[in-house]
């Protein structure tokens, strides 16, 4: 429903008309001329409650008519609209427990939960992205952070299924956790960081994604290292507690101090077993799963 809730409708030149979706994205671009079964779907559409702006509303060709009675027909068979959609982003350094809080909340039923593609950086036509960039970071990390940032937005773009998605991080603590991170330690030369930043601010500014709220699990980066190696990912074998304390600071400076843009955080501490999470999940799942209130700017729970 993401593309259809809110669509512009405009005429900027001569004979084309643009068809825009969410912070303005150009979805398709048609030659006018006259065809009123296309003024009626719009009406329809107004009816929705849906934005649309239609400057030109006259004047249609027949084959654009049926290419938007399709996409229009999309928004009504769905009964979500966009703001009525809650969209939770989980965050939280490499080995805090997302895909676990993911898994419970799938299991629990009623939510869309959305996994962190790290599968698909492992493996991009036979090459092993992730194993790279850690052999051999100044090398490697350009080409990680750009799959990375490319599969993050085809995850924040995908149709919802369910009132509430649950999404493993999202392209936000790509960039300002790991990006950053990476330029900061001297891995990305400062290029390849003006590059990646100049596509993450576009990216943010013409998809305008939408995240209500996001779930911080705070961790110990101590308590972390020791388990990323007694998980054994291969790849991460060699990471220094060090890497681990450089990107804790980093959540924090995001998601406690503001230092970027963030919506409402709920901030979890994930210095527990798993038993004890899973009761720490049970007593927030109101909080996690419902949309907050404009009060919540940063709640903290132990
Ligand atoms: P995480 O995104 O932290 O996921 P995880 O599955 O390790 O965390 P959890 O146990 O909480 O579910 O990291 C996945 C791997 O990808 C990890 O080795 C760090 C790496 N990574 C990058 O190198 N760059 C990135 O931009 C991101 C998001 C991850
Ligand atoms: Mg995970």
């Amino acid at each position: 429903m993401s593309l259809c809730s809110k669509i512009l409708l405009s005429r900027p030149m001569r004979n084309l008309i643009t068809l825009y979706g969410p912070g303005k994205r150009i979805i398709s671009q048609l030659s006018s001329s006259s065809n009123s079964a296309l003024c009626a779907k719009l009406k329809v559409k107004v009816k929705l409650n849906s934005i649309i702006m239609c400057e030109n509303g006259k004047s249609f060709s027949s084959s654009s008519s049926s290419l938007l009675a399709g996409t229009f027909q999309k928004a009504q068979s769905s009964n979500l609209s966009r703001d009525e959609n809650l969209v939770v982003c989980v965050e939280g350094n490499i080995g805090c427990g997302k895909t676990t809080l993911l898994n419970y909340f799938e299991n629990a039923g009623g939510c869309e939960v959305m996994a962190e593609p790290v599968e698909r950086w492992r493996n991009i036509d036979g090459y092993n992205a992730l194993e790279l960039m850690y052999k051999d970071p100044n090398r490697w990390s350009m080409a990680l952070q750009t799959y990375v940032q490319l599969t993050m937005v085809q995850n924040h773009t995908k149709p919802m299924t369910h009132p509430v998605r649950l999404m493993e991080r999202s392209i936000f603590s790509a960039k300002y956790c790991f990006v950053d991170n990476l330029f900061s330690s001297g891995k990305l030369p400062e290029l390849e960081h003006i590059i990646l930043t100049e596509w993450f601010d576009w990216i943010v500014q013409t998809q305008n994604f939408k995240v209500d709220l996001i779930v911080y699990l705070r961790t110990d980066p101590k308590l972390l290292h020791e388990r990323i190696m007694s998980r054994c990912r291969e790849e991460e074998k060699s990471i220094p507690l060090e890497y681990l304390q450089c990107l804790h600071d980093l959540h924090e400076d995001w998601l406690i101090h503001k230092k970027h843009p963030c919506p409402d955080v709920l901030v979890l501490d994930a210095n527990k077993t798993l038993e004890e999470m899973e009761r720490v999940y049970e007593l927030h799942k109101h909080n996690i799963c419902k949309k907050p209130g404009n009060e919540m700017k940063t709640t903290t729970m132990s």
